[in-house]
């Protein structure tokens, strides 16, 4: 009872003590705060009369003027000289913010100091671990720091409000320092990027504004009262024209209309309709396209094909490596520096299901699977072609196959393999299921020849089950004189339901450039033969859309692609090495056929998704579906199986428009950010 007595008192004690050292505190806190007459976190006293390193005389810092102190590192090797340039730029820069002060001036004055100098030994070690080792210790909690590496070609990363390396490049520093000072790439406090955030924090803003590198700024909030939705967004805007000029440069080339002095149409979905009060886009797509619902299924060892079943189901197939022991297969995917599996190098095709909440454990579909496959939904089954291996190391053994499999209650194999095409040739198949009538079209591109042939498929049902192959043609262009349709890579095909027909991704070699890419459109002809009506060059004759890889072709039906829907083909950027990795792209198709013929390219997610292998993509549940083999430095990662479920870059949320920069550094950013 005493004792718990005495612990009563003592604990009311601590408090009363505690309550008074931290009241002290605070009112210093709230002193310093008062006293700081220009609001950059060094208070007024230290500005006049100096404290620790600081030393007003030397240095020109004043207490009615914004003053960021600057550390400045850099790389063993490097000259002061060479950062020189690029600082003076920087000062430049923040001299000239449209912020003012209160002596009448504006702008931040940026005082540089040099850091430590570094040991050669650390010439490659990271940046953030040198912190400790560049910042000296007494300008900790006063002063920004940065260490410069010796390459100009842009680049940065920030890891605390007082640390970041960057490049020998003005515009990456303070994009650096935005970060440091509080700012993100997308205005400050949303996670969604808009292509009315002008700063240089965005992405697609951060070398050039309105097409002029020397524009490049903060933002000043011009927009931040607009807030868009790229389910919903409105075409009508109450911003004069000439505000909205850079939205007509690169990275967007949206087309925009005056509607009156104050308003200004922008054709967000690219139909070449102005004005549009309610449309569905992907408006901030300057950088990148926003991929979304990740679902990491683990390693695979060449492209996956993502089929869109009955219902809610959504079909994985992908190659994997066979081993008898997990430890080693594990470690063989993670090193596998091939695009696919071969017949040298043999393998299994597995299959998941995605029912709408979770994936199915992998089911064994084909073993000696030695390359490249593809797979689609017809007549009720799966059905899968691909190059069987059945004798390892005897490439010359293997072949093109074709097989069928049931899909409930789970995926077993109904009919084949059924062999497609002669033993030794390396061809990629292609399967296309059409609908009225409901048929499946099998398309094969022969490295050889490089012509393309295609048969019609059918399945005689009964015990057993039979795949039956029509006869073999030859796919030519319908003209005068028809010639054959021909690919410099592997081709990809989709059913396009609005137009009741094909369309063939071919690839071609123009003037010097490899794999330019073309679309077919193919028609029913007399006696089931298919032709190449018309076709057309993604981003016209001197466009830039290329790959060596199997494309993949989408049709999206929706009708805010057009009024028969649009296509999106998704490829493993152009890389003359095939089994060499590469950014995702995606090309599609907008309804102004004004600019590149109709076609916008695009990165797939940031600059870092990269993969070695084709990429897979379908329709699902009004959204786009994508797979992907990730390629990544990180062991850990490399070789994964990524699907995102949102791939479309239509996101279904609030878009913040703008964030006023230069206000919030002077407000609250300039001061919070030291460190201390
Ligand atoms: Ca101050
Ligand atoms: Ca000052
Ligand atoms: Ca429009
Ligand atoms: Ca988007
Ligand atoms: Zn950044």
């Amino acid at each position: 009872m005493f004792t718990v007595f005495v612990l009563t008192v003592r604990v009311a004690l601590l408090t009363l003590v505690l309550a008074a050292f931290i009241a002290v505190q605070l009112s210093r806190a709230q002193r310093m705060i008062a006293d700081d007459t220009d609001n950059d976190g060094l208070p007024n006293q230290w500005e006049t009369s100096g404290h620790g390193p600081i030393k007003p005389g030397e240095h020109g810092c004043s207490p009615k003027r914004a003053d960021m102190f600057l550390v400045i590192c850099i790389r063993p090797g490097m000259t002061r000289a060479q950062v020189e340039p690029t600082l003076n730029e920087v000062k430049r820069f923040f001299r000239a913010l449209p912020l003012a002060n209160p002596d009448g001036s504006r702008g931040i004055n940026v005082i540089t100091v040099w850091g430590n100098d570094l040991p050669d030994s650390d010439r490659k070690t990271e940046y953030d671990k040198l912190y400790e080792k560049c910042m000296p210790r007494e300008w900790r909690g006063l002063a920004h720091g940065v260490l410069i590496e010796p390459h100009t070609g842009g680049g940065g990363q920030t890891s605390r409000s007082d640390w970041s390396g960057a490049s020998n490049d003005w515009v990456t520093v303070v994009h650096e320092l935005g970060h440091q000072l509080g700012l993100e790439h997308a205005p400050r406090g949303s996670a969604v990027h808009s292509p009315l955030y002008t700063s240089l924090m965005n992405y697609d803003y951060n070398y050039s504004f309105n097409g002029d590198p020397k524009l490049v700024h903060f933002s000043t909030g011009k927009f931040a009262s607009l807030r868009l939705n790229e389910t919903a967004v409105s075409e009508v805007l109450p911003v004069p024209i000439t505000d909205l000029q850079f939205l007509s440069k690169s990275p967007y080339e949206f087309r925009l209309r005056s509607a009156g002095p104050t308003t200004t149409h922008v054709d967000w979905n690219r139909n070449g309709v102005f004005g549009e009060t309610s449309v569905k886009a992907d408006i901030n797509d300057g950088y990148a396209v926003v991929v979304r619902g990740e679902h990491n299924l683990g390693k695979c060892a060449g492209s996956p094909s993502l089929v869109a079943g009955t219902g809610r189901d959504l079909i994985v197939v992908y190659p994997i490596m066979t081993d008898t022991s997990r430890a080693v297969m594990d470690d063989r995917h993670r090193n596998y520096e091939k695009a696919g599996l071969t017949p040298e190098s043999p393998g299994n095709l597995v299959a998941r299901t995605w029912d709408g909440s979770t994936w199915s454990a992998p089911r064994l579909l084909l073993g000696s699977v030695g390359g490249d496959h593809t797979a689609v939904y017809a007549m009720g089954h799966l059905f899968v072609a691909t190059t069987l291996s059945t004798r390892e190391g005897r490439p010359e053994q293997a072949y093109p196959a074709l097989s069928c499999f049931r899909l409930s209650p789970s995926i077993v194999p109904h009919a084949g393999p059924e062999s497609i095409g002669p033993r030794g040739d390396r061809v990629s198949p292609v399967l296309v299921a059409t609908r009225l009538p409901e048929e499946l079209w099998l398309f094969v591109w022969s490295p050889r020849t490089k012509s393309v042939k295609y048969r019609r498929v059918n399945l005689a049902d009964g015990r057993p089950a039979r795949i039956e192959l029509g006869p073999e043609q030859e796919l030519r262009t319908l003209s005068e004189s028809p010639v054959l349709v021909t690919s410099q890579f592997p081709v990809h095909a989709v059913y396009d339901s609005s137009l009741e027909r094909i369309i063939l991704v071919t690839t071609e070699r123009r003037g010097t450039a490899n794999g330019r890419i073309r679309v077919h459109t193919l028609g029913r002809q007399a006696g089931g033969r298919w032709a190449s009506l018309h076709s057309r060059l993604a981003r016209g004759e001197t466009g830039d859309a290329a790959t060596a890889a199997r494309p993949c072709i989408v049709h999206d039906p929706s009708t805010h692609r057009g009024a028969y829907g649009g296509y999106l083909i998704f490829v493993k950027g152009f890389v003359a090495d095939s089994d060499q990795p590469a950014n995702p792209w995606v090309v599609r198709t907008v309804g102004d056929r004004t600019e590149w013929d109709g076609w916008r390219p695009r990165r797939v997610g940031n600059e870092w998704f990269s993969t070695r292998s084709a990429l897979s993509a379908t329709f699902y549940q009004g959204d786009i579906a994508l797979a992907m083999r990730w390629y990544g430095e990180d062991e850990k990662g490399n070789n994964d199986l990524l699907v995102f479920l949102q791939a479309s870059g239509i996101e279904d949320g609030t878009m913040i428009a703008d964030h006023d920069d230069v206000s919030y550094i002077r407000n609250s950013g300039l001061r919070r950010s030291l460190g201390r």
